[in-house]
């Protein structure tokens, strides 16, 4: 008998709608084509565009993308207004990402409406792209602060009205990775609907919290690239590719991962802003080791400090030996790549030296690799061979295998 295949999420990039509402983010119609294009690539499922009704622009641009042939699916978000569907089925979307404020909090400082009277609009604007024949998500804004009779009420509501899924957003961040598993199981029991999850990062859960609402039944969600979104944004996809290949790499396996840094480091120049240091797979230090303890293991088992293998992602590991945290086998490596032999003494001794040096900062590599020659040729015995010129080099032991 062969195995069931893994349940595996659908990835809904949104960076052509909710990363534009990030305040620094103005994507221009070709960089809109050269990232949709880009992410098509790397294989993300759904690629969620701005509301025509948004600007001209807007609606132009979202003709582009419908246009350009894509294998993931073009949806647009769009408020339960029938206009508002309309114009969206006039760009040739594959569907419609319907929303409400469903929390008392919404409904009284955002549209003003009550659950029935929302629930009026929301089953016209499904009736009309169902006619249509696309794809319908309905989406409840701000379900964690809405009382849980409201939302099961609505869910079960527009489930019965044939949508195809229902949207769990966490629009400002409250959610914790336990309240959203209780929620979308509670969700998952109550419709038969695919079920979507997009959450925000205010209290810095959302990576875990996307994760979570896959574990209790979610099939699609919601990324944008860097995470970029209002406020501080939602889920980053490198942060969610690298959470989801942690648990099990089948769940990613169908995206093209080299091309992650690349595509960050895309929307980063679009938007003006640098890619994190510390994001997951593409933050500049990532895979970089730095002391003693940490380099020393790493030269002989990448995987004793490594959960994700640089070389899947389309990185490098980086070895750093001229801090001051250095130990002797960064300094005894940086030395072998150099071509300088070394006896373990010697090692150690240079090792202290470089520790002393970089107590007023650490040296860089051209600086180390100075030190290094200088010393080699210090020694009595110093070989004719020894390299003169410092070179620089990136550290890379072998790929660990996993
Ligand atoms: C918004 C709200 C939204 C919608 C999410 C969704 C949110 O900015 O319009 O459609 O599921 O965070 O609630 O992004
Ligand atoms: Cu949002």
């Amino acid at each position: 008998m062969t195995p069931a295949p893994a349940r595996r999420p659908l990835l809904v990039d949104t960076t052509l709608r909710e990363g534009e509402q990030f305040a620094a983010a103005h994507f221009s119609s070709e960089d809109k084509r050269r990232l949709a294009l880009a992410l098509d690539a790397f294989g993300v499922d759904y690629l969620e565009h701005t509301s025509p009704v948004a600007s001209p622009g807007s609606e132009r641009d979202l003709r582009m993308l419908t246009g350009l042939g894509l294998r993931a699916r073009v949806v647009t978000h769009v408020r339960c207004q029938e206009d508002d569907v309309r114009r969206a089925l006039g760009c040739g979307v594959d569907g419609v990402n319907l929303l409400f404020g469903t929390s008392a909090l919404l409904r009284a400082a955002s549209h003003g409406r009550g659950i029935d009277e929302l629930l009026a609009e929301a089953q016209a604007a499904i009736r009309l792209a169902r006619g249509a024949g696309v794809e319908v998500r309905f989406s409840c804004e701000d379900a964690f602060r809405t009382e849980t009779a409201d939302l099961l009420r609505i869910y079960t509501a527009v489930d019965a009205w044939g949508v195809d899924r229902v949207g769990v957003a966490d629009t400002v961040g409250v959610a914790t990775p336990q309240e959203v598993e209780r929620l979308v199981s509670t969700v998952r029991a109550a419709v038969r609907c695919d079920i979507e999850f997009h959450g925000h990062n205010d209290g810095g859960c959302a990576v875990a919290n996307a994760a979570a609402a896959f574990g209790a039944g979610a099939t699609h969600l919601n990324v944008t690239v860097l995470g970029l979104g209002e406020r501080n944004g939602i889920a980053p996809l490198s942060g969610l590719v690298a959470r989801l290949y942690l648990t099990d790499p089948a769940l990613v396996a169908r995206y093209d991962l080299a091309a992650l840094p690349a595509l960050d480091r895309m929307v980063a120049d679009m938007v003006g802003v640098p890619v994190p240091f510390n994001a997951c797979i593409t933050g500049e230090t990532a895979f970089t080791h730095k002391a003693g303890l940490h380099t020393n293991a790493v030269l002989r088992e990448p995987r004793s400090y490594e959960a994700l293998d640089p070389a899947v992602f389309g990185r490098e590991r980086q070895v750093l030996a001229g801090s001051r945290l250095t130990g002797r086998h960064a300094v005894a490596h940086r030395a072998a790549r150099l071509g300088v032999p070394l006896s373990p003494e010697q090692v150690r001794r240079l090792t202290a030296e470089v520790k002393a040096a970089a107590d007023a900062g650490a040296l860089t590599d051209d600086e180390l690799d100075a030190r290094i020659c200088a010393f080699a040729r210090s020694l009595p015995d110093a070989p004719p061979s020894l390299p003169t010129a410092e070179r620089t080099f990136h550290d890379s032991p072998p790929s660990n295998p996993r």
